[in-house]
C-alpha cells in the first residue's frame, strides 16, 4: 500500500506537553505542515500566488531562481508556475529540513509545470549561489541566527543581477508597543477564529520564541539598503507579517 501523503490538521499544541520543547521542523511538523502555515500565518494564501506574478516579471534569462527555506514547495510551484515562458530556466529550492524536502518532492512531482526543480538539502548559510534573478525568502530569514542574516543578504545580494528581485517576507515586530499589543492580539484571533485553542495559542508561543526572531521592518530596510539592494517596497502586509520586495 501507497504511503498516505496527504496533509494532516495541524494539532501539535492541542495537549498540555508540560515543558513545552522548541520547536523544530521535523517530521511531525512537515506533517501538517499545510495546515499549520495557513492557520497561522496571516496572508500566507494571499502571499504564495503572487510570488508567480513576481517571479514572472522579475525573471531574466540565463539565471536562476532560488527559494530558500521551501518547506513543502508551496513557493517553488509558485515561481515555476511564473517561469511556464522559461522551461529552459532552472529553480533550485533549498531547506535543511530532510522531513520537509522529501514531502517537497512528492508535490513537485506532482506538479506538471515544465521548469526543471532542483531539491537540496543544505543550510541556506553555507551555498555557494549561481547567477539569479529571483530568490525568494518567504518567512525564512526569521529563522536564521540574527547575526548571520546580514552577511546571508549580502552574499545573496552579490550573486544576482542588476534589476533581479529579491522576495523577503516576514514576521515582524512593532517599534511601539501599543502598535505590538495590536496586532499581537489580532494573530492570536486569527488563530482562534482558525480553530486554534487558548492552550495551542500559548504552547505554540512557548515553542517558537527562543525560535523565531523578529525584527522590525525597519531593521529589514536598512538591511537591504546595505546589502545592495536599490529599491525595496513593501508590497504586503496582514496584522504583524510583511513581504517586501527588493530590486538590486
Ligand atoms: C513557504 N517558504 O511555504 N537553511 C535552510 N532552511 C532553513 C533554515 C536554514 N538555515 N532555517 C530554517 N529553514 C515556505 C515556508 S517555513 C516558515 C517557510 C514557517 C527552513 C525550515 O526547515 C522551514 O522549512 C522553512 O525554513 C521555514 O513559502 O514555518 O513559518
Amino acid at each position: 500500500m501507497s504511503e498516505d501523503t496527504s496533509p494532516k490538521r495541524d494539532d501539535l499544541y492541542a495537549k498540555a506537553l508540560g515543558p513545552v520543547p522548541d520547536f523544530a521542523f521535523d517530521e511531525s511538523v512537515a506533517r501538517v505542515f499545510p495546515d499549520m502555515i495557513r492557520r497561522s500565518v496571516p496572508g500566507y494564501t494571499t502571499i504564495i500566488p503572487m510570488l508567480e506574478l513576481i517571479a514572472h516579471r522579475y525573471y531574466q534569462v540565463n539565471t536562476v531562481a532560488y527559494d530558500l527555506g521551501c518547506s513543502l514547495g508551496a513557493s517553488t510551484l509558485a515561481v515555476r508556475h511564473g517561469l511556464k515562458q522559461h522551461p529552459d530556466a532552472k529553480i533550485i529550492a533549498i531547506d535543511n529540513s530532510e522531513a520537509m524536502l522529501e514531502k517537497c518532492n512528492h508535490y513537485i512531482e506532482l506538479d506538471n509545470a515544465p521548469t526543471p526543480v532542483e531539491l537540496v538539502c543544505q543550510d541556506i548559510d553555507n551555498v555557494q549561489y549561481e547567477k539569479a534573478s529571483v530568490i525568494v525568502l518567504n518567512f525564512t530569514l526569521q529563522f536564521i541566527p540574527l547575526e548571520k542574516r546580514s552577511q546571508l543578504l549580502a552574499r545573496l545580494n552579490k550573486s544576482m543581477v542588476p534589476g533581479g528581485v529579491l522576495v523577503l517576507s516576514e514576521k515582524v515586530r512593532s517599534e511601539q508597543s501599543t502598535t505590538q499589543a495590536a496586532l499581537t492580539s489580532l494573530h492570536e484571533d486569527f488563530k482562534r477564529a482558525n480553530g486554534y485553542s487558548d492552550l495551542e495559542i500559548s504552547q505554540k508561543r512557548s515553542a517558537i520564541e527562543n525560535v523565531l526572531i523578529p525584527e522590525t521592518l525597519s531593521d529589514h530596510q536598512t538591511r537591504l539598503t546595505n546589502a545592495g539592494f536599490s529599491a525595496i517596497h513593501t508590497w504586503y502586509q496582514c496584522f504583524n507579517f510583511i513581504s517586501l520586495i527588493a530590486v538590486k
